[in-house]
């Protein structure tokens, strides 16, 4: 660990997921790479800097002796440690799938409607933050920095000073922070916010999160006192001083750059679209998940192909959806009304030589995301909520410039660095998404040469490594005016023109 960063001798980051899956098939353990953002955006840090990584592996059935031991041999080479946290079924349901998926996924999304608040969830979430705060005293050294991420651990703060832990911890929220009116549906919003107060530094994807936040902890606390404006923030509430930041969470942009030129990437890139000869390909890659917008996009789809004929045979989407939470009712809901959507559009407007949506419902590996991303020359990226989406900034970073073109929703955290060079749509209006989808394929070499150019400079210069070491830095700042204030999204009056 960078002792120039942060002066502590070790960071300790912790997760509900470890970044590696525990199974036990037929009597062997087997390991996979962890899926999603928070991996794909940690991993790297942790094999430049070192350090221990606690979070759950996955399983409820491996004893916790055993798991370190597994765990040990797995990431023998991996230059960091990982600490399993042992989850019981119990705390899988009412504390995973219960708490963390029916309650604060969807209520930070704004998507109250899916919400279950059944009271036990409540005293699981608290239970398991518990455990995971046990496991951290267990491990913690002197002078060591506590990261703590995402909405699943928000109460490990307190609970680590329940325990007498004086060590200083940060807490990064990966997902959105709602607005005032949506917070406070929630049947634990208080104590919730206590709790999230008792980290030394909170980090937020962009400002509008910082600001919904503030707006909730100013009803509980008439007292809070903040000082400065840029980045980083000072609180002062109960008698106890805290900072607040907005770091937007970037993408090793070197590596990515890298890889999607390799041999490999090239002709994989070539031979997809090959198979598609004279068109222009739509690609969206997402989690199966109902913040993503997938049946919205496939509306959308289906109104540009309805509106703009000579679409017809010039223009495939790819759809990607790549397996997540299929247990939990809902998401299994949302893939038959997905397959369904892709079945009736492909219906109505297959023709000989071509099919309108190509649906893949799987997991690709690295070297088939980023041939995807090299291949397409259009990302169709329109989560109705997004923290950030690392999908935008990995399509910028890979697809060859001056060929590509990033249509964003405005409710993607992405949409605040990425303005200037993305297409701006509301995920909500099918007519918006499709004109977009109709202007980018219209658009000429310069136009998205020159788009290309600035996503492109975002995302390398606010990379991951910028992200790490902003929250780090920000952790013990001296003087906190050096942070300069991040880009914001406001909507606007931008009519697209057809
Ligand atoms: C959460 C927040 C925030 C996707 N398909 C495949 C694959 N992926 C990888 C992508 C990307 C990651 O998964 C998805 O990241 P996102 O950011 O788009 O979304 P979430 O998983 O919801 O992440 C989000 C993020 O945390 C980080 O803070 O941006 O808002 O919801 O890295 O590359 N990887 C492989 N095969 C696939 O098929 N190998």
């Amino acid at each position: 660990m960078n002792d120039m960063t942060t002066g502590s001798k070790r960071l300790v980051v912790v997760s509900n997921r470890l970044p590696i899956v525990v199974k036990q098939l037929d009597d062997q353990w087997t390991f996979t790479p962890g899926s999603g953002g928070l991996v794909s955006a940690l991993a790297p840090v942790l094999r430049n800097r070192g350090g221990i990584w606690i979070g759950w592996p996955g399983t409820v059935d491996a004893e916790p002796e055993s798991l370190t031991e597994l765990l040990h041999e797995a990431t023998r080479h991996s230059g960091y440690t990982l600490k399993p946290v042992t989850l019981d079924n119990r705390d899988k349901e009412d504390f995973y799938y219960g708490f963390a998926n029916e309650v604060i996924w969807p209520l930070f999304h704004d998507l109250q409607s899916h919400c279950n608040f059944a009271p036990r969830y409540w005293d699981a979430y608290t239970r398991v933050n518990r455990k995971f705060a046990e496991v951290i005293t267990e491990n913690v050294e002197s002078g060591d920095f506590i990261w703590v991420h995402d909405y699943h651990l928000m109460t490990v703060g307190q609970e680590l000073r329940a325990l007498g832990l004086r060590a200083r911890t940060g807490f990064f929220l990966h997902i959105p922070f709602p607005p005032l009116d949506i917070y406070m549906k929630l049947p634990w919003r208080f104590p919730l916010l206590r709790a999230l107060l008792e980290y030394d530094l909170i980090g937020f994807q962009t400002l509008r999160d910082r600001r919904n936040f503030l707006q909730c902890v100013r009803l509980i606390a008439p007292d809070l006192a903040v000082t400065g404006k840029g980045q980083v923030i000072t609180l002062r509430v109960g008698g106890r001083e805290l900072r607040v930041g907005t770091f937007p969470i970037g993408i090793d942009f070197k590596e990515f750059a890298r890889d999607g030129k390799s041999d490999e990437v090239i002709r994989k890139a070539k031979h997809l679209h090959e198979d598609l000869p004279g068109r222009q390909v739509l690609l969206g890659v997402d989690r199966l998940d109902y913040t993503k917008g997938i049946c919205h996009r496939f509306e959308a789809f289906r109104n540009a192909l309805q509106r703009f004929p000579e679409l017809h045979h010039r223009t495939t989407l790819i759809q990607v959806v790549v397996p997540s939470r299929e247990d939990i009712p809902k998401y299994h809901a949302l893939k038959m009304e997905m397959e369904r959507l892709v079945g009736e559009i492909n219906g109505q407007f297959t023709q000989s030589g071509w099919v309108p949506i190509h649906y893949i419902f799987r997991s690709l590996n690295r070297t088939e995301l980023l041939a995807y991303y090299r291949a397409c020359e259009i990302a169709l990226i329109t989560p109705l909520k997004d923290g950030m989406n690392l999908v935008a900034k990995e399509f910028c970073a890979v697809s060859p410039e001056g060929e590509s073109v990033l249509i964003l929703s405005e409710f993607a955290g992405a949409a605040a660095q990425l303005q200037k060079g993305a297409l701006l749509v509301n995920p909500y209006s099918v007519e918006e998404v499709a004109e977009a989808i109709h202007r980018a394929i219209h658009m000429g070499p310069g136009e998205r040469r020159a788009r290309m150019h600035k996503l492109k400079r975002f995302v390398r210069e606010y990379d991951i490594f910028w992200w790490v070491d902003a929250f780090l830095k920000a952790a013990i700042a001296k003087d906190l005016s050096n942070f300069p204030a991040p880009e914001e999204y406001v909507p606007h009056m931008e009519t697209i023109s057809l």
